[in-house]
């Protein structure tokens, strides 16, 4: 059992209590321990319950209901719920513009239990009439399941990945022996995912299909055959199982990851000559020989090919460079020294400064940018000019105690309308980074909007814009700015633009990443923290940037502190 898999059926508890019309009390209950599971790094499974209990949000009679579903793949109310409430009307919650109460309505009057039978519904034109509900709601219900379908198309990464792994995690620990991993987009850290592909090779193929199908967490078995198995997650989610052979493992995995337009090249390559690879392994053509196929290097190694890293993989020049031996040197992980865009309690964090230092320590940085909201974010209690003098003092005196450890006194200073800056110069001058973003008027035609983008690049004090092009995965497309003007904005400035690495922004994208880099921007990976447990974001900020191509010379939290120090210096001297 895992974190996600937990965090799931809470989640669906709440979902259910709420359809049942229960005291919203418990109904949050339920939703606050399910975000506090996710949040934990701990593993939930090798926690009493004695520990659970002294989690945050985290009463007795969750802590046992907790441990009887890691103990034993069920909860009482779980099982209790599901019979009294249809599985179909949480996909019906799950329609922008129905609450719990209209679902409800929905199944008491016209017996609606799935989303086909509420679309069959809407298009007889049925709805209108139900009490509460008249022509608008019924025209924002049939919007709604628009964006629910076209929603259900893809995942983000961020919500798909922590699953997927969870997922491979459990397998592993049923099958000690046998083989897993990850292929398809997931593994590739495509930003968003249709679907999670799981590849596995073992002895005993039929433990393996066993455990998969009666994984916790499953909603449904979609099919069950000896070398593919499909299930649907509570949360909605495909995953595909293949079983293969153990010394096919290496060619399966190559094919399987994809991208189709990238092994379609391979497959080209190869048969010129001579060969042949699928997802059997490397095969002579003249004699049918196999020449590999166990490990995954055996297929590019058969090519004359270096490894190409499955985030390069979408036929975008990496096979041209592989051939060349040109190949970047992908930045990782392990190449981040410190987080640029972080907040605390001064403004919308929900940490003071000591837990984001601590927290940020115990991941190996040797720097944190404490970048908190200014001013015209009320709603965030941005920083007045007296406040950031406030945290400005309080930042020296935790640099005064702090050994071999630097917190950068920052500030994500608001873009407003005009392109003019929150706070005045004088102000941002006594600062180590200024981090500058658009917050508000994202309905402005897109001149307008490049036009603050570029006026805030043009402010000396500036180093770096966060999020440029305001995008939120599945929920808000990029805005209409220009970012070729933006980018060549920032190149002659000299200028950083961030890759911010919360799962939903992604933002700059990989593709505009590349764009960046290619004109010699440097790119600031930064998580945009409001929580100590969003500092793993990074993880999602490097994938974006090795699939634009950048090498740790071309991410600017990749320096150490006195190197990144006069580098931030010097974005101040370039003033055109
Ligand atoms: P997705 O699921 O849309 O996020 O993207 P992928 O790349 O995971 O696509 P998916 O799940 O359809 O297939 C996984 C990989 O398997 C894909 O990247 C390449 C390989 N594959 C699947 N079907 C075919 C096929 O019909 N032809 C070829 N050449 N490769 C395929
Ligand atoms: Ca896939
Ligand atoms: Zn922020």
């Amino acid at each position: 059992m895992k974190n996600p898999q937990v965090a799931s059926v809470l989640h669906e508890i709440a979902d259910l209590l709420e359809l049942s019309g229960e005291n919203p009390f418990r109904i949050r209950a339920y939703r606050r321990a399910a975000m506090n599971v996710e949040a934990i790094p701990k593993d939930v499974a090798a926690m009493g319950e004695e520990e659970l209990f002294s989690l945050p949000g985290i009463g007795k009679d969750l802590a046992h209901k907790i441990r009887q579903f890691v103990d034993t793949g069920r909860i009482d109310i779980h099982e209790e719920l599901q019979k009294k409430i249809p599985r179909g009307l949480l996909e019906i919650l799950r329609v922008p513009g129905i609450g719990p109460k209209t679902a409800r309505l929905l199944f008491d009057r016209k017996n609606v239990k799935s989303l086909e039978e509420l679309e069959a519904l809407v298009r007889s034109g049925r709805l209108a009439g139900l009490p509460g509900i008249q022509a608008k709601t019924e025209e924002n219900i049939r919007k709604g399941i628009g964006q629910l379908r076209k929603g259900m198309e893809r995942f983000p990464l961020g919500k798909a990945l922590p699953i997927a792994r969870g997922i491979v995690d459990l397998l592993q620990e049923a099958v000690p022996r046998a083989r897993f991993a990850l292929a398809g987009s997931i593994r590739r850290w495509k930003d968003t995912v249709r679907d999670i592909d799981v590849l596995a090779a073992g002895k005993k193929p039929e433990a393996i299909t066993n455990a998969f199908v009666g994984l916790p967490g499953t909603r449904e078995v979609l099919e069950r055959g000896a070398t593919k198995s499909s299930i649907l997650t509570v949360d909605g989610i495909q995953v595909d199982l293949r079983v293969v052979a153990e010394d096919s493992f290496g060619a399966a995995l190559q094919y399987f990851t994809g991208s189709k337009e990238h092994n379609v090249r391979l497959r080209e390559m190869a048969s010129r000559r001579g060969l042949k690879i699928n997802e059997y392994g490397v095969f002579r053509e003249a004699d049918g020989r196999r020449l590999g196929g166990r490990e995954e290097e055996d297929v590019y190694k058969a090519l004359g090919l270096p490894f190409v890293p499955p985030e390069l993989r979408e036929d975008a020049g990496e096979i041209e460079a592989a051939i060349e031996g040109k190949l970047p040197g992908l930045v990782s992980l392990a190449d981040i020294r410190g987080d640029l865009h972080v907040h605390t309690k001064w403004s919308d964090g929900a940490h003071d400064l000591d837990a984001v230092v601590g927290a940020a320590r115990a991941r190996k940085y040797d720097y944190v940018a404490i970048t908190d909201h200014s001013k015209g974010l009320g709603v965030a209690r941005g920083l007045t000019e007296e406040r950031v003098r406030g945290q400005i003092a309080e930042i020296d005196a935790a640099n005064r105690k702090a050994k071999g450890f630097r917190v950068l006194k920052g500030i994500e200073v608001d873009i407003r309308g005009d392109g003019t800056l929150d706070l005045p110069d004088a102000l941002l001058s006594e600062l180590d980074i200024v981090v500058a973003s658009v917050h508000s008027g994202f309905r402005q035609p897109g001149e307008q909007l490049t036009k603050r983008l570029v006026a805030a690049i043009r402010n000396p004090y500036v180093s770096v814009i966060a999020h440029p092009t305001g995008r939120l995965l599945g929920e808000r497309e990029a805005y209409p700015v220009d970012m070729e003007a933006v980018i060549a904005e920032a190149a002659r400035h000299g200028k950083a633009l961030e890759i911010n690495a919360y799962p939903l922004r992604l933002d700059l994208s990989d593709a505009w990443a590349r764009a960046a880099k290619r004109r010699g921007i440097p790119l600031a990976v930064s998580t945009d923290a409001h929580i100590l447990a969003n500092l793993d974001f990074m993880q999602y900020g490097v994938s974006i940037a090795r699939r634009g191509w950048l090498e740790p010379g071309d991410v600017l939290n990749t320096l150490p502190f006195p190197k990144l120090a006069r580098r931030l210096q010097a974005m101040r001297g370039k003033r055109a």
